[in-house]
């Protein structure tokens, strides 16, 4: 059994947590899930792929709060249950544990069952055991003779439940059979669907069990509940700077109408969006870690760090939940006039002497330039409003994914929709008073503590994170 170090109270111990079952049934998945790293351990859709114990450690701001250990599956769980049957009836052992013991201890490196022996040993110097369960399967003898097994190690034991997506009856079928072993502490953790909830069930459900660890457990739950909201704001952060950018892009054009010049206009308006938009997806996988191969896990539709689909693509309106009739067939188009206003007046071309009569100096200091361009005829051009509800539509799921970020194959979710994301209320007028506000494309001191970008700022966040408070 594990030797703790005398002079080291229990609360500030490690936890050691050995994470077990069946093979092929996402241990390794599950620990990567926690870890939020696809580089720990290896994962296959295969029976034995874990051949040795593996560890990783959980810390709070630098402070080592728990080891996970992933161990070998167990394949031959008869063979096993024979074999300490055997031991159990002729030993003079008394205690189950003792027995476990003596196994792990006597068991050759060429035993057939030396890859079982390797989660013994692991569970014996364990505090407590996840027992990982893949629920599409019945209850098979099998898992009875794990679950007896491990039993005898007399560590408190948290069955988890994975592959739980669609698969409701089987786990009310799992839950029935463990209350017969007194096994109610259970956790859903779908290694696919994870959200943090989940992760911070399953700290809660070891304190619950492990009393003196309690306040180890809660220091691990305040750090990672308090990183995770930090991501969250700041992908969501990162989303607003993109629509504030593109709202407040602007061309100007000459009055008079010019087809090349136009077009040449509009290439340019395009370009600046898909750049503002690539910057912020690579922002984003930044923020959240996400390497090549988790964007492929998550079927996020990136390719060589790119949108699979242009933001001008024809479909792509409907694949955000915008059918928009014949627009729909066209993508996003990409500029729309706009009008200036000046003190809420709007300064169209025929407007403008007038306007400008009106306007004191504080005003003209302001929209100076933009007067004068406006009474020589020049006119403003904007990134249109479809491009603007695309280009939120579809970071607010890519923040979706990155938050359920998972480390199994999926095959479960329909990635490829937007899940009826919905635009903030009052968004025309946000984007309305962004456009009014070309000096805010880029981050500044006056912009920044500027009330009524503080308030659409807000806005966006907080329709961005609204999602995960669900
Ligand atoms: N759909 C789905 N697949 C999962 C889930 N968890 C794991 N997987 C997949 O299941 C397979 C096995 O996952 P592993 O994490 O390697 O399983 P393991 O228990 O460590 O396997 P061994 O080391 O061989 O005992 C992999 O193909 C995973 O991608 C889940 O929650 N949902
Ligand atoms: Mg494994």
């Amino acid at each position: 059994m594990i030797v703790k170090n005398p002079h080291r109270p229990v609360a500030d111990a490690l936890l050691n947590v050995a994470v077990v079952g069946h093979t092929n049934t996402g241990k390794t998945s599950l620990i990567r899930t926690m870890l939020r790293s696809t580089e720990f351990g290896v994962i296959e859709d295969a029976a034995g792929t874990t051949r040795h114990v593996e560890q990783a450690t959980l810390s709070a701001d630098h402070d080592p709060i728990l080891n996970l250990y992933d161990t070998p599956g167990l394949e031959d769980s008869r063979a096993l249950s024979v074999h300490i049957k055997k031991q159990q009836a002729k030993s003079k052992l008394s205690l189950p544990v003792q027995i476990l013991e003596q196994f792990a201890t006597h068991v050759s490196v060429d035993d057939p069952l030396e890859q079982e022996a390797k989660v013994v040993r692991q569970v014996l110097r364990s505090d407590i055991l996840l027992y990982i369960i893949d629920v599409r399967e019945p209850f098979l003898e099998k898992y009875q003779l794990e679950l007896e097994i491990l039993t005898l190690s007399a560590k408190p034991i948290i069955p988890v439940f994975n592959f739980i997506a669609g698969h409701n009856r089987e786990l009310a079928a799992w839950r029935e059979r463990l209350a017969a072993f007194h096994m109610h502490a259970t956790l859903e953790f779908d290694t696919v669907a994870f959200s943090f909830e989940a992760e911070k069930r399953l700290y809660r459900k070891m304190q619950t069990l492990l009393e003196p660890y309690h306040s180890r457990l809660q220091k691990l739950i305040d750090y990672r509940a308090q990183l995770w909201n930090q991501l969250c704001l700041s992908g969501a952060k990162r989303i607003a700077e993109l629509i504030v950018t593109v709202a407040c892009y602007r061309e100007s054009k000459a009055a008079q109408h010019n087809a090349i010049a136009q077009s040449l206009a509009e290439d340019r308006l395009h370009d600046f969006v898909r750049k503002a938009e690539q910057r912020c997806l690579h922002d984003l996988l930044a923020i959240f870690n996400f390497s090549t191969a988790d964007v492929e896990i998550q079927k996020i539709p990136v390719s060589n760090g790119q949108w699979q689909l242009d933001i001008f693509a024809p479909g792509i309106l409907k694949a955000y939940g915008l059918d928009v009739g014949s627009a729909a067939a066209k993508g996003a188009a990409a500029g729309v006039g706009i009008d200036l206003m000046v003190g809420g007046m709007s300064l169209g071309a025929a407007s403008a002497l007038g306007a400008l009569a009106g306007a004191g100096w504080s005003t003209f200091k302001r929209y100076g330039d933009e007067i004068k361009a406006t009474v020589k005829g020049t006119k403003w051009q904007c990134a249109d409003d479809t491009t603007l509800q695309i280009l939120y539509l579809r970071q607010k799921h890519l923040l979706k994914k990155l938050m359920h970020r998972g480390h199994a194959a999926q095959d479960t979710l329909n990635v490829d929709q937007a899940d009826g994301e919905k635009l903030p209320e009052n968004w025309n007028k946000l984007i309305g008073a962004l456009r009014q506000h070309p000096a805010w494309r880029e981050p500044s001191v006056s912009r920044n503590n500027n009330p009524q970008f503080q308030g659409i700022e807000a806005k966006l966040v907080g329709t961005l994170l609204d999602s995960y408070s669900r």
